[in-house]
């Protein structure tokens, strides 16, 4: 029935937002096996819903040559109970391109195994999705006539025929009825039309409950959260508090909203963005002050004053990643010791380097982070690599050394507030849930983590929408973190998905 519901009509985006808020897709860029793989899933809105899985393995040359299937299991299942796996089609005119369709028949975090068999052997890799609902499709009000009309056509012909059966199925052809039958008649059809009447309105009763059911359980909510500036001796903390029955209440078992899993070694990212210039980003991990994980804290770094948006990161145990929303207002100066709760706190407050084929942003260090965006303008909906690097004071490459285990950490934020993103080059996965499904969660996350890396950095992403944006993207130098912004106006894509 809600699969049916769902179909019937147009799509209508829920004001409600999700991990990564207003960017629920999937994108993930890493290895199966000898092949380099980008995945990307795209959620059909609705659950149950067909997701759009695309795989591209780079440097195939023959499609035929390859065999690619996916295969998706939820978190408390795991791949053993999930549906066979399902092969991928070639895309004609792209040779590196796989496209297949997978159902999704629960809002869950799900485990998707990703395997490719070909001349250079096989393998295969776990990506992280989750289904999530974050749509509500209801009925046009094209359909919603026409089913009224049929409707009223169906109940006045099932009277009709009451009432004629009544009156005349008894009696010779030719022959009139009476007085008594015509008064029989219109008692049966009067009781069928109160029968009906019951029909109709029990049916409502049902198809609201559905709806309302869907909309409370099915469709995505993040956690209610608040946040808080408070001053502690000459401290100011901000403290995000958690007050929703779904994490203080029994869980549920089919979302996994457990316990919270340590993402980059950190319990929570706490992101604050000040409005509505997005001229002033914090990048926080603040700490649980009770053993139920209600209240997180934090050290406010120095920050000019203003009203902050206020992203909260978490990954359940299920693998589960969502990002609590809430705001803030600070007045007077930021921090007044500046001194950081976690080593791996960072901010940063200043302008952005405009759009272009080319754009660079001073680092201060002697470096300056290069976003090579292309000729091309970029489209809302088209997945593509961002690609950055780092270059010294001769314009030569230079290294970055991993923030948390990661060459670098990208924030993506649209202007109107209703986009945020955590990315990643492995793109928009969550760590934590990547660990967790490939069974090393033990693993230390930052295994290698003063090594110099290649400062080349490349990171799928597609913009769910179009409208100016800003991108800041943070890497590790000297032991220092450094943090550039840059602006984007994502245009309208010609495509429409
Ligand atoms: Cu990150």
């Amino acid at each position: 029935m809600t699969r049916w519901r769902a179909e019937a009509a147009a799509i209508v985006l829920a004001a409600a937002s999700m991990a990564h808020v207003g960017s629920a897709d999937t994108f993930f860029a890493g290895k199966a096996g000898p092949y380099d793989l980008h995945v990307s899933v795209r959620l059909p809105g609705v659950i149950p819903g067909r997701a759009q899985v695309a795989v591209r393995v780079l440097g195939a040359t023959t499609p035929q040559d390859q065999r690619v299937t996916v295969r998706a299991g939820q978190w408390n299942v795991g791949l053993k109970g999930a549906p066979p796996p399902e092969q991928a089609t070639a895309v004609p005119g792209d040779p590196e391109l796989y496209a297949a369709e997978l159902w999704f028949m629960t809002p869950s975090s799900y485990q998707m195994a990703v395997a490719v068999d070909g001349p250079s052997g096989s393998g295969s890799v776990i990506v992280p999705v989750l289904a999530l609902a974050t749509a509500e499709r209801p009925m046009s009000p094209w359909l919603g006539a026409v089913l009224a009309a049929l409707g009223v056509f169906l109940t006045a012909g099932l009277l009709t025929i009451i009432g004629s059966a009544v009156r005349e199925s008894v009696l010779p052809p030719g022959l009139e009825p009476d007085r008594v039958r015509m008064r029989r008649a219109r008692f049966g059809v009067s009781i069928m039309a109160i029968l009906a009447g019951l029909a109709l309105w029990g049916g409502n009763v049902w198809w609201n409950a559905e709806a309302s059911s869907y909309s409370r359980s099915v469709l995505y909510r993040p956690f209610t959260s608040h946040a808080t500036v408070t001053r502690e001796g000459d401290r100011r903390i901000v403290t995000l508090s958690i007050r929703d029955d779904r994490w203080t209440g029994r869980p549920d078992p089919h979302t996994g909203y457990n316990a919270l899993l340590p993402d980059h070694g950190k319990l929570m990212h706490l992101f604050m963005v000040r409005e509505p210039a997005l001229d002033a980003l914090a990048h926080l991990h603040p700490v649980a002050r009770t053993p139920e994980a209600l209240d997180f804290a934090a050290d406010l770094p120095p920050l000019p004053p203003g009203r902050y948006r206020v992203y909260g990161d978490i990954v359940h145990e299920s693998g589960y990643a969502q990002t609590l929303v809430s705001s803030v207002e600070l007045t007077g100066a930021g921090g007044a010791t500046g001194a950081a709760t976690d080593a791996d706190d960072s901010w940063f407050s200043g302008r952005g380097t405009a759009e272009a084929a080319t754009a660079t942003f001073d680092l201060g260090d002697g470096t300056r982070l290069e976003w090579q965006r292309g000729d091309q303008p970029i489209a809302a909906g088209v997945e593509r690599d961002l690609r950055f690097v780092v270059r010294d004071a001769a314009g030569a490459a230079a290294t970055v050394e991993p923030y948390m285990g990661m060459a670098a950490h990208l924030v993506v934020v649209s202007r109107d507030g209703s986009v945020f993103a955590h990315l990643h080059p492995s793109g928009s996965v969550s760590m934590a849930a990547m660990q967790k499904f490939a069974g090393d969660a033990a693993a230390d996350p930052h295994a290698g983590h003063d090594m110099p890396i290649d400062s080349a950095l490349a990171v799928p992403y597609a913009f769910p929408k179009a409208g100016p944006f800003r991108i800041f993207v943070q890497v590790r130098r000297g032991g220092q973190v450094k943090t550039a912004a840059f602006d984007v106006d994502i245009r309208q894509s010609v495509r429409t998905r």
